[in-house]
C-alpha cells in the first residue's frame, strides 16, 4: 500500500514535470519568436557593387586595358559611365519593394568607372524592407515617365547628371551610357565616342526608347535585417559592347555617335547582357 501510493505519487511527479517542461518551453519559444519579430520589422540598409571589366582580362583600367573584339578590333576605354535607376528587390515569394521608382533625385546613380575604389564602385541603399531577396532588377538609363516629370521634378540629379556630363540640353534629355576610347586593327589609335541616350520625349519624337530594365538572380538569398546589410557584388562584362549578341564594328560612320542611331540601338542592347550577380555577402 505504501509502495504504491508512493509509486503514484512518483508518477504523478513525472507527469506534472513533464507539463511544465513543454509549458515552459512553449513559453520561451514563443517568447523569442515574439521578440526576434519585433526587433526585425526595422528596415536596413543594402549595398550594390559593380565592378566594370572584361571577363578575360579582369578590372578595366581606363585608358590602358585593351581588347580585341570579335571582329578583330583593339579597342580601349577613357571614359565609361552609365546611368542605373529603378532599383528592385523581388523576394522569395515573387513581392517586389521597389526603391524610389521613377524619382531620379533618390533613386538614380551615375555608375562611373573613374570613381571606382579597387574597381568597385560602390552604391549604397538605406531603408529597405527586412525580406530574403532573390533577384534584383534596375533600369539602364532613365525611364520616360521619370524624364517626362520635367526638370522641376528631378532637379538634383539633372544636375549631377550635368556635372558628370552625362546630359545634353533638357530637350535632349540624359545620357543613359557614355563610352569613349580608343580602337583601332593594329594599334588602338583613333579616338571613338558613343554616347547612347534617348532624345527627349520618344514618342513625341518618334525615336527609340533606350530604356532598359535587366533582373538579375542573386547565386545566394540577400537575408537583409537590421543588422545584416547584404552586399550585391554585380559583374559587368564590357566585351558585350563590340561582341555581344550582335558583333559591332567601329568606323567612321559609328565613332562618334550621340542619341539613339540604329548603332547605339545594337549597343544598348549588347550591354543589356552584360551584368550578372556574381555573389552576395550576407554581413
Ligand atoms: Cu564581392
Amino acid at each position: 500500500m505504501k509502495f504504491k501510493k508512493s509509486k503514484q505519487m512518483k508518477i504523478y511527479k513525472y507527469i506534472s514535470l513533464f507539463f511544465v517542461t513543454v509549458l515552459s518551453f512553449t513559453l520561451s519559444s514563443c517568447r523569442s519568436s515574439d521578440d526576434n519579430e519585433a526587433k526585425d520589422t526595422s528596415p536596413g540598409n543594402l549595398q550594390i557593387k559593380f565592378e566594370n571589366g572584361f571577363n578575360n582580362l579582369g578590372n578595366i583600367v581606363l585608358g590602358q586595358t585593351i581588347q580585341t573584339s570579335t571582329n578583330g578590333q583593339k579597342h580601349n576605354f577613357s571614359t565609361l559611365k552609365y546611368i542605373v535607376s529603378n532599383i528592385t528587390l523581388i523576394d522569395e515569394n515573387g513581392g517586389e519593394f521597389k526603391y524610389n521608382y521613377n524619382n531620379p533625385d533618390k533613386g538614380a546613380f551615375i555608375v562611373d568607372q573613374a570613381e571606382a575604389v579597387g574597381g568597385i564602385i560602390y552604391i549604397n541603399l538605406t531603408g529597405i524592407p527586412k525580406n530574403n531577396y532573390k533577384k534584383v532588377r534596375f533600369g539602364l538609363g532613365i525611364n520616360q515617365n521619370a524624364y517626362l516629370l520635367g526638370q522641376d521634378g528631378q532637379g538634383i540629379f539633372w544636375q549631377k547628371a550635368k556635372t558628370a556630363g552625362m546630359a545634353w540640353s533638357w530637350a535632349a534629355g540624359y545620357v543613359f551610357v557614355k563610352l569613349e576610347g580608343k580602337y583601332g586593327t593594329g594599334t588602338a589609335d583613333t579616338n571613338f565616342m558613343n554616347h547612347c541616350g534617348n532624345m527627349g520625349d520618344v514618342s513625341a519624337n518618334n525615336t527609340p526608347d533606350l530604356y532598359r530594365e535587366i533582373t538579375l538572380d542573386l547565386p545566394t538569398t540577400a537575408r537583409l535585417t537590421q543588422n545584416i546589410r547584404p552586399s550585391v557584388h554585380i559583374l559587368a562584362d564590357l566585351n558585350q559592347y563590340l561582341s555581344g549578341q550582335t558583333a559591332l564594328t567601329l568606323s567612321k560612320s559609328n565613332e562618334s555617335a550621340m542619341g539613339s542611331n540604329q548603332h547605339l540601338v545594337n549597343v544598348t542592347n549588347n550591354l543589356t547582357r552584360m551584368f550578372k550577380v556574381d555573389h552576395v555577402h550576407n554581413d
